[in-house]
């Protein structure tokens, strides 16, 4: 399942013009089947035309409306990393909400598109056709008017998840360490991925995702995330820190932790400080470190690098070699599931009808997230 594929979510009147149009459409062309048939009387052929109109236009507004049911995530369903991210950016109990709403919509059109389509059939008179077709119209509609606003706050929400990266449930690591110390080169050298690489900091602004494959048994392969930010002040993470945040806690089964002994992107005290913090933070999760730009260190600093190495190794491991990284990886890795649980499969959603003064508000239940929306 990728986020970025939902389709886009229509307000309640382009749903009821397209039901519309395509009704018009199609009645024009059975109209002139009907005219033309000499064994209808005029009330059989006004009563034939219009049950078509009626039935297309139901089929095609609880279609719709079913689609986004079916195609939108269950979020029981989620792993926790897209469980905690959607609670960061939106109300969970109003994306459920507007959900139930929608199938409860969905299945009254359906019934109420049956219950005028038997009226009219048995009706034999112009007159009564007339009306029960005005009827029809005017109770669709106000079930597409009472889910309005559900369907305002699901497109809201698509445009957030859209932008919600493609992690996959499988064996992963994530590549951790301060701004500039050479993440994405890491991930660049171990994967296909092909990271942006610039020579200032904050050049990833979102998560990278690349793969190993083992080349003993290349169907076993290994996620690799390339996880941007500092995340060394937990109270104030900015939104890509909170991202990575999570990608590190519900994602990763293993951290590799990078750090520049030329001091040129940080201090190494920092670097240390962070390093000390993560590793107290993901206890149970594996953890390696890369030692990056080991080419540019002078004389003093590769006497730096080795007396790192020894202090540093203990039970983690120090490499300069992304080889013997990718090593450390697939080693680790192999234990490993290929697959941990389902991703993502579409809402089991109630059929809850919306009450009155109860109705989602599109944009308030997005707290402080909907700046991100592009309304
Ligand atoms: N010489 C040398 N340069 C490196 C090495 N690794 C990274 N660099 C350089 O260091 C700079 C930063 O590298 P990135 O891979 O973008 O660093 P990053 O940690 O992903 O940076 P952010 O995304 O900003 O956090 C780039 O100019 C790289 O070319 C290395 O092993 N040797
Ligand atoms: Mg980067």
């Amino acid at each position: 399942m990728n986020f970025q594929d939902l389709m886009k979510v229509e307000t309640a009147d382009k749903y009821i013009d397209l039901a519309f149009f395509s009704a018009k459409k199609e009645s024009d062309k059975e109209r002139t089947k009907v005219l033309l048939n000499k064994n209808l009387d005029k009330v059989q052929k006004s009563q034939i035309i219009e049950n078509h109109k009626l039935k297309v236009i139901g089929r095609s507004l609880s279609a719709s409306l079913k689609k986004i049911v079916h195609v939108f995530p269950a979020y029981k369903n989620l792993t926790p990393f897209y469980k905690e991210l959607m609670a960061n950016y939106m109300d969970i109990p109003s994306y459920k909400k507007s959900l139930g709403a929608l199938n409860w919509a969905s299945g009254s059109i359906e019934r109420m598109s049956y219950f005028y389509n038997e009226k009219i059939r048995r009706c034999r008179e112009f007159n009564a056709i007339n009306a029960y077709r005005q009827q029809y119209y005017g109770r669709i509609s106000s079930f597409l008017k009472q889910v309005k606003n559900d369907l305002i706050y699901l497109e809201n929400c698509r445009r957030i998840m859209k932008d919600f990266p493609s992690v996959k449930s499988m064996p992963t690591v994530c590549i951790a360490g301060f701004p500039n110390v050479g993440k994405s080169t890491l991930l660049l050298k171990l994967s296909t991925a092909k990271p942006e690489i610039k020579e200032y900091a904050f050049t990833t602004k979102q998560l990278n995702i690349g793969y190993i494959a083992d080349p003993e048994t290349p169907m076993k392969k290994v996620q690799l995330i390339d996880t941007p930010g500092t995340l060394n002040r937990l109270e104030e993470m900015n939104d890509i820190e909170r991202v990575s945040y999570l990608a590190l806690k519900y994602c990763a089964d293993m951290i590799i932790y990078v750090f520049d002994l030329t001091e040129a992107s940080a201090p190494l005290e920092d670097q240390e400080e962070l390093f000390n913090a993560l590793k107290k933070q993901f206890k149970g999760k594996d953890l390696a470190v890369y030692l990056s730009k080991t080419d540019l260190l002078d004389k003093e600093g590769r006497k730096k690098l080795d007396s790192f190495k020894k202090k540093k190794t203990g039970k983690i491991r120090a490499e300069d070699d992304a080889e013997k990284i990718k090593k450390i990886i697939l080693e680790k890795m192999s234990g490993l599931k290929t697959m941990k649980t389902s991703q993502v499969s579409p809402e089991e959603v109630p059929d809850s009808a919306p009450e009155d003064g109860t109705q989602v508000n599109p944009t308030q239940s997005l707290g402080k997230y909907k700046k991100y929306v592009r309304v």
